[in-house]
């Protein structure tokens, strides 16, 4: 008898547990021996409501596609969350544009970018994903496939993110945004289920005070997010450019798929995008990586990134180690 059914036997003799419980309970412990237990990680505080809402799919028995996309939905509905879905800061013109993308255990994926007036642009990713035979739908075409889906457009720019852009645009000449938590903060969520299978989703109003028209890497199948159910799943978040440039999340994934942990698969790649990016100081890129055996990693550039992570003993943040 394995520990968890063991344990669960002596709280259900003890009447602690609910007759639901122990029938999910029984369901976990038929998986195949070696299964890991089920996990979900995403990017930033913002991660631990998200992981919460992905949790109640996993815990259930649910599939890790379902629960990336009800984790990341929490965030993107959150007017807190400053980048992404709603809330999120404007492009230069004053306009909310969304990218994400969504990708599962077959290797099956959606993306969309671009986007506005769109409170779940991971939603609608998976629609591409499910009802097209595409894979990345960008502006105007992706909104008209949203409308057509029967979703309804909504105003996704708050007072409070208006009223930020105003004071920026009235003092800042830029080209790029500054390093800090309020403009880096893409959720990405990779999840891995009861049935060890594992899904990713990653959503974001990109960078504050874009270019109108720039998308960065999050809905980038490869860029901001990447799976391959034999190996492992990887999030990105941070400056998207420096992320396209080296494939980062597939990069992540194939370094585990030689034999890395996700720790120094992460490690490794941000070494990678160091190497070719000489103004990496200037920079944040965070990635997160989940293999197929439950182990988790993450690596940053700078401090200050942190990664939420849930499994059946709770839901916590953990300080991402940075290069500098
Ligand atoms: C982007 N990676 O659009 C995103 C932005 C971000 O945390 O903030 N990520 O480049």
């Amino acid at each position: 008898m394995n520990p968890t059914r063991r344990t669960f036997l002596r709280q259900f003799s003890l009447g602690s547990l609910s007759w639901a419980a122990f029938l999910q309970a029984c369901r976990a412990d038929s998986r195949p021996a070696g299964t890991p237990q089920p996990m979900v990680i995403s990017t930033w505080q913002h991660g631990l409501a998200a992981n919460a809402a992905a949790w109640q799919i996993l815990s259930a028995g649910g599939r890790a596609l379902d629960a990336v996309e009800a984790g990341v939905r929490v965030s993107e509905a959150d007017p807190q969350v400053t980048s992404v879905g709603y809330g999120g800061l404007p492009d230069r013109t004053g306009k909310v544009t969304l990218d994400a993308c969504i990708m599962d255990e077959t290797g099956n994926c959606g993306s969309v970018a671009f986007v506005q007036d769109i409170m779940h642009p991971i939603s609608l990713a998976r629609m591409v994903m499910e009802k097209t035979p595409h894979i990345m739908l960008v502006g105007e075409g992706a909104q008209q496939f949203a409308w057509e889906q029967g979703i309804k457009p909504e105003n996704l720019l708050t007072p409070e993110a208006e009223q930020a852009w105003r004071e920026w645009m009235a003092t800042q000449t830029f080209t790029r945004p500054p390093i800090n938590v309020e403009n880096h903060d893409t959720i990405g969520m990779v999840a891995l289920d009861a049935q060890g299978n594992l899904s990713g989703a990653c959503t974001t109003s990109g960078a504050a005070y874009k270019l109108h028209g720039r998308v960065g890497d999050s809905p980038i199948i490869g860029a901001g997010l990447f799976v391959d159910n034999e190996i492992g799943g990887a999030a990105a978040t941070g400056w998207g450019e420096a992320v396209i440039r080296i494939c980062g999340t597939h990069l992540v994934v194939e370094l585990m798929r030689q034999g890395h942990s996700p720790q120094e698969a992460c490690q490794l790649a941000v070494e990678r995008l160091i190497s070719k990016n000489p103004d990496y100081q200037e920079i944040q890129v965070g990635f997160i990586a989940l293999n197929k055996h439950g182990e988790h990693g993450s690596y940053c550039i700078q401090p200050n990134f942190d990664y939420a992570v849930h499994d059946a003993t709770g839901n916590r943040m953990i300080k991402a180690p940075s290069k500098r």
